[in-house]
């Protein structure tokens, strides 16, 4: 039986372990990515292993999250990632740039590499046939230090496309009918691989986009292969030479096969506020609207902006309607105007920002009060755009911009042709905001700047004999880091600093939590949560587990858990258990009082099955399938520990 693509690039990068699905292995990891709103922490982490340099194949922090410079804070961060990423042989990719996601297709993403990210759309660069997880910053440190990668070996789903997409209808749907198939849970334990004669209609920025919303699904990657479009890519990128051709084998084998027919595809949107809340266009059409924007990682290519472009040279913005554009990245934005589309743009009534993730993070650009906002962003989980409650659909950039120009809601078949878009044989290309390593010798003379947003990481302690404390908050299914965790304005600019962002964890569904915790830990309790399935879903944000951990958090039970979020837990020593009987999930409340005797012992040895007192309520038993590597990591405390020891 042959290969299939996934397996391949594993099996030529396999350290350790079988490629079982489910069984863990360790994988050589030849490129890195950060982004500042997790970089700080991870290159914090990172000096605290005390190497001299990093030892993969390329390394680059990108800064693209927070550019609201209000006061001295996110200044700070961006000298310490430059002068970090100077000191230690890592590209820098400056503010103004554009998206890690989009920058890195642009100018780094390599077919058949493997590339992990401190952010949970890495697996854009699979549309460019890389194998790209996103994962934690401590993870992403221990990959820059030379370390394998480890997870467990994921079931391949292989995607059949058949067909070809119509006029209107764009990679954003394809992924969109994913979601409506596997909601935000179908993806977990899994990579998504494409194949099909479908493939060759997809250009490389498509199929991006395709893998970009993977994540959305909860998996771990998803890949394209590589094939002439990948080579017409690069050769555009002035990086032919990058290209190497790559399949499944004719008879690979897959976990499971999806058919996708493409030509059946129509228009569709993620209602509010959920990515799996898939609708067809057709059916939410005719509501009104006032806020539209175009840009994230998944959706803010060239050839995006170019289509926008045309459509605004027939018809001009509804006078209701803000419709703004955030660009991909600067190469973007420059070709773009080269090819007269800025000017279309312009004139067409777009209010035109810089390259960055901006609102799809909060960072600005919240819709206002019961206003529903069309987006072409990759979630739209409740409040995120700053906007409390909030009514965001994500749809693609040609449902956005044919609803910006009618002011409701509307399927974009409605407007008649479809504009001819030809992207250029090759992009004007200016990496004049990329700033490449400097030889060694110079870098160790490089002095990292650090102002006083930049916090010193505090230390964690081991685990205790027995663990008892209280369960603070009990919460439902796919509770996102988000909502553990959340960003925007106010919070971001606080990333590097883990006393003070610690305050605002769960601000949302109990705004005392941190001050509860901290009352709990001063006693010598410790924090336990509760949670449904899907525990922690949406970005790699290690804060999520690292602020809680803070506030003295070391117990999750969930009915299941998100891959990355899970293994945050483990590396910050949060202890993440199953209900073995998930309807007792029904029986704890928030209030309730724990006690887990002997599980030091418990993990030292090997236990799976942990039996958990509840006071007043009895036991009840939970599991916990920990590799040997995380019992051990759990004991330390944190993997730093444990790397340290
Ligand atoms: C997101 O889209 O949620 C983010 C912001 O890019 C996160 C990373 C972060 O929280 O810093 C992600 O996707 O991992
Ligand atoms: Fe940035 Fe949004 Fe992409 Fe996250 S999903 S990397 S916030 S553009």
């Amino acid at each position: 039986m042959g290969l299939n693509l996934t397996q391949k690039i594993i099996a030529t990068h396999l350290v350790a372990g079988k490629m079982v699905p489910g069984e863990e292995i360790a994988l050589r990891i030849d490129q890195t990515l950060t982004q500042d709103a997790t970089g700080t922490m991870a290159y914090l982490e990172f000096e605290s292993i005390g190497l001299e340099r990093v030892k993969t194949e390329l390394s680059v922090s990108y800064v693209d999250h927070n550019l609201l410079q209000t006061d001295f804070k996110n200044a700070d961060d961006h000298l310490f990632l430059q002068t970090v990423a100077m000191r230690y042989g890592i590209w820098f990719s400056k503010p103004g740039n554009g998206i890690c996601h989009q920058v890195h297709l642009e100018r780094f993403a390599k077919p058949g590499k493997t590339l992990i990210g401190s952010d949970s759309h890495t697996p854009t660069a699979g549309g460019c046939s890389m194998l790209a997880i996103g994962a934690g910053g401590l993870d992403v440190a221990m990959a820059m230090a030379g370390k394998p990668f480890y997870l467990r070996m994921p079931k391949i789903v292989g995607i059949h496309l058949k067909g070809k997409l119509k006029p209107w209808v764009s990679a954003r749907d394809v992924a969109l009918y994913l979601l409506s198939k596997l909601t935000v849970k179908g993806g977990l334990g899994k990579v998504l691989e494409y194949f099909g004669e479908g493939v060759k209609s997809l250009t490389v920025p498509e199929r991006a986009t395709i893998c970009n919303l993977g994540a959305e699904m909860g998996a771990t990657s998803s890949i394209f292969p590589s094939d002439e479009l990948t080579r017409a890519w690069l050769r555009a990128q002035g990086r032919e030479e990058d290209f190497v051709e790559l399949k499944g084998d004719p008879d690979a084998n897959y976990d499971e096969i999806i058919e996708v027919d493409l030509t059946k595809l129509e228009p569709l949107c993620a209602c509010p506020s959920s990515p799996d809340n898939v609708k067809r266009v057709s059916e939410e059409a005719g509501k009104p609207i006032f806020q539209v924007i175009i840009g994230s990682c998944a959706n803010s290519s060239l050839k995006d902006l170019l289509l926008v472009a045309k459509v605004l040279e027939r018809f001009r913005v509804h006078p209701m309607v803000s419709l703004e554009v955030n660009p991909g990245s600067l190469q973007v934005l420059e070709n773009l105007a080269d090819l007269s589309g800025l000017k279309s743009l312009i004139s067409g009534g777009v209010r035109l920002h810089q390259a960055g993730c901006l609102g799809c993070i909060g960072m600005g650009q919240a819709p206002p009060t019961q206003a529903i906002s069309l987006r072409t962003f990759t979630r739209n989980f409740p409040g995120r755009s700053g906007t409390n409650p909030d009514f965001i659909y994500l749809v693609s950039p040609e449902t956005a911009v044919a609803s910006a120009v009618k002011g409701v809601i509307t399927d974009p078949r409605e407007l008649g042709d479809y504009p001819e878009v030809t992207l250029p044989e090759r992009f004007i290309l200016n990496d004049s905001l990329l700033i490449p390593p400097l030889p060694e010798e110079e870098a160790k003379k490089v002095a990292i700047i650090r102002g006083p947003n930049i916090a010193p990481l505090p230390s964690f302690d081991p685990l205790p004999e027995d663990l008892e404390g209280i369960f603070l908050l009990k919460v439902g299914d796919n509770i996102t880091t988000d909502h553990i965790m959340p960003a925007g304005a106010e919070i971001l600019p606080l990333r590097s600093n883990l006393p003070a962002i610690s305050q605002y964890v769960f601000k949302n569904l109990k705004s005392d939590f941190a001050k509860s915790a901290l009352a709990l830990k001063e006693k010598g309790l410790c924090v336990g949560v509760i949670g449904g399935e899907n525990y922690g879903q949406g970005s790699s944000r290690e804060h999520a587990a690292l602020a809680p951990r803070y506030l003295g958090v070391r117990l999750k039970l969930a009915k299941s858990f998100a891959r990355i979020h899970r293994s945050n837990l483990i590396n910050f020593g949060i202890i993440p258990l199953q209900f073995e009987d998930p309807s007792e999930f029904a029986s704890l409340e928030s209030g309730d009082r724990f006690r887990i005797e002997g599980l030091k012992r418990a993990l030292l040895s090997g236990e799976r099955r942990f039996k958990i007192e509840i006071l007043g309520k009895g036991e009840i038993y939970a599991v916990g399938e920990f590799t040997e590597r995380e019992q051990a990591c759990l004991v330390a405390g944190s993997l730093l520990n444990l790397a340290r020891d």
